[in-house]
């Protein structure tokens, strides 16, 4: 049968469930933002973040948005195989989009991350004449994976990131969120993050890189920055958009971004050196002293 019908049935009490939650603001822009913000210390409202935080939801929570749909031809894989993640991305009308604006030197950034956050791949996939998108890939563990799709189509004024499952089926082993603290060690490199996510108000983080006990002065741009942010919020993948603020190759990498709630996320940073593409993965958990735990 058509595999693209099979998904979008599997995942449609997903979709509802979410639908329900988050969509209802978002359509009519009069609804409560879900779970605003408490403030934390400063007293500011979600106001503050000049209405971005209350107007979105975090992107990947859907896998229909806007009228556009992600398809995946399959979301059945092996863990540890080498597979071909197909997709489309379908718009209003049905039919696979052919026509994208870059952002971030692509037109289109894949992220693949397991439920349990454990593992990160960012990808490029190839865009054929027809719509489809294809990346070679292999999963490296049995999980029920995220596959996210951030992307603009051409002539749309704002980009969006929708979310499809992948189950890859193997012998699943979930794991707690790594607590990381504030220092990862990569390749070699050490990262080391400042500032803090603030629920419902824009926060800067920085990143700072070092090797052998020195600053690294010379990052390479990657992606048309010399860094490259992805935030996934522990519990359901809500995916943050994170903005680079940074025009120096190092050692400081700075962003700007707004936590939709209080919570854990995980934070992957890619950045470039020595012609090599590392990632540094920190959790990070904003609102320790919030009040409301379900
Ligand atoms: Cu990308």
């Amino acid at each position: 049968m058509n595999t693209a019908l099979r998904v979008t049935a599997f995942t449609a009490g997903l979709a509802a469930a979410f639908g329900l939650a988050l969509g209802v603001g978002h359509a009519t822009g009069t609804g409560p933002s879900p779970k605003p913000a408490t403030t934390g210390h400063a007293g500011h409202t979600e106001s503050s973040g000049a209405g971005s935080a209350a107007e979105h939801l975090p992107g990947g929570l859907q896998i229909s948005e806007r009228g556009y749909t992600l398809s995946l031809d399959s979301p059945y894989v092996t863990a540890g195989s080498p597979t071909d993640l197909r997709f489309r991305i379908l718009g209003t009308d049905g039919k696979p989009v052919t026509a994208y604006q870059q952002q971030h030197e692509k037109e289109l950034h894949l992220i693949v991350a397991p439920r349990d956050l454990s593992t990160f791949q960012h990808l490029h996939p190839a865009l054929a004449a027809d719509g489809t998108w294809s990346a070679p890939t292999a999963v490296p563990a049995a999980g029920e994976y995220r596959v996210f799709a951030d992307f603009t189509p051409a002539g749309a004024a704002e980009g969006l990131t929708l979310g499809a499952d992948l189950h890859a089926a193997g012998d699943l082993h979930p794991a707690p969120l790594p607590q990381t603290g504030r220092t990862v060690t990569v390749d070699g490199y050490i990262v080391t993050l400042t500032g803090d996510l603030t629920p419902g108000r824009s926060s800067r983080l920085t990143l700072s890189v070092s090797k052998d006990g020195k600053p690294v002065t010379d990052l390479q741009p990657y992606l048309g920055a010399y860094g490259h942010l992805v935030a996934l919020r522990a519990g359901d993948l809500a995916y943050l958009h994170v903005h680079p603020d940074t025009a120096t190759p190092g050692p400081d990498i700075a962003f700007t971004t707004t936590a939709p709630s209080t919570g854990s996320y995980r934070l992957f940073l890619d950045f470039q050196h020595g012609d090599t593409v590392h990632t540094a993965a920190f959790t990070v958990t904003t609102g320790e002293s919030a009040d409301h735990q379900h």
